[in-house]
């Protein structure tokens, strides 16, 4: 009796072992491929663009990346993309390496890149405009982004596991550890935002009047304020197509497509404006870690 007890005390500590040892190799071979390669030495007068890797769904799964990346498409800022994981001062992407400076966080970036290009996005706009753009933006980045992040990492996060550009391609069992880490990490971020302390159905419901709120501003109009694309648009873009095209089950992307049809249509201008190489990008750059 004893004797049996110890065989399976013994094979249960050797499968645990064996578990460990198999999460500690795939975690190597994942952290040897995120390495940046060596010869990517920054080019003078070319920005540097450090953001996520596309997916099979979308170019970017962060807003705030394909914000940036519309906007220095926007205003034919020269720049490549890296796509290695690494992180910003601010432990953030994206953030940029231009002429030998880093600068982390987009608005951060909008701002500095403006002032090297002597470019305004908004100059078209009217000091009324400005005030309500600048005031959209921040709530669609400050507020209704984490009703996405709660969407990704709490409400759906088998979806997340297969589609996300580092999880999706990371192996089993490595992929549920992290996407376990992931999404207790996110979920404290949104207790401390104050979002994540509502329910379910109060936190799209944020959604939903964030939302329908910028489609009003919208209505009939090609862009947000008017014919002429201004940051904002870019900021939209990019909430919006992750909310359409990366969780397309989601109550967001459902209200946008059956409700808020002008935001779609707004979406699609965008895409077709300024990336007309969407598909080839995603094609070229996905699953570039794959095993
Ligand atoms: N305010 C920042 C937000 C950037 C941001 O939230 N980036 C996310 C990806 S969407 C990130 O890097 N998260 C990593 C983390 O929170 O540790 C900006 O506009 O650049």
């Amino acid at each position: 009796m004893a004797f049996e007890l110890y065989s399976v005390i013994f094979a249960v500590l050797f499968a645990c072992g064996c578990l460990v040892l198999l999460l500690v190799v795939q975690a190597v071979l994942v952290s040897m491929r995120l390495k940046p390669k060596k010869n990517q030495s920054p080019r003078h007068g070319k920005v540097v663009l450090h953001q996520m890797p596309p997916n099979s769904r979308v170019l970017n799964v962060s807003p705030s990346c394909l914000k940036l990346e519309t906007y220095l498409r926007m205003n034919k800022i020269p720049y490549e993309s890296d796509y290695s994981f690494r992180m910003s001062s601010k432990g953030k992407v994206p953030w940029i390496e231009y002429n030998g400076t880093s600068v982390a966080d987009s608005n951060f970036i909008v701002r500095f890149l403006n002032e090297e290009f002597q470019l305004d996005p908004d100059a078209h706009l009217s000091v009324e405009e400005k005030a309500i753009a600048h005031t959209m933006l921040v709530t669609l980045e400050e507020n209704t982004y984490w009703t996405l992040i709660y969407h990704s990492f709490v409400a759906d996060l088998a979806d997340t596991r297969s589609m996300s550009p580092l999880l999706g391609v990371t192996p089993i069992p490595l992929n549920y550890v992290m996407s376990w880490l992931a999404s207790h990490y996110l979920r404290q971020n949104l207790w401390g935002h104050g979002i994540g302390r509502h329910s379910r159905e109060e936190i799209y419901s944020i959604a939903e009047r964030d939302l329908r709120a910028v489609s009003q501003v919208l209505g009939t109009k090609r862009f947000i304020m008017g014919s002429k694309p201004c940051l904002l648009d870019a900021a939209i873009f990019g909430l919006v197509a992750v909310f359409l095209w990366n969780v397309p089950h989601s109550p967001q992307a459902k209200l946008i497509r059956s409700q808020l049809k002008n935001l779609e249509a707004h979406c699609y201008t965008i895409k077709e404006e300024y990336f007309p190489d969407w598909d080839e990008l995603i094609l070229k750059n996905t699953n570039s870690l794959d095993y």
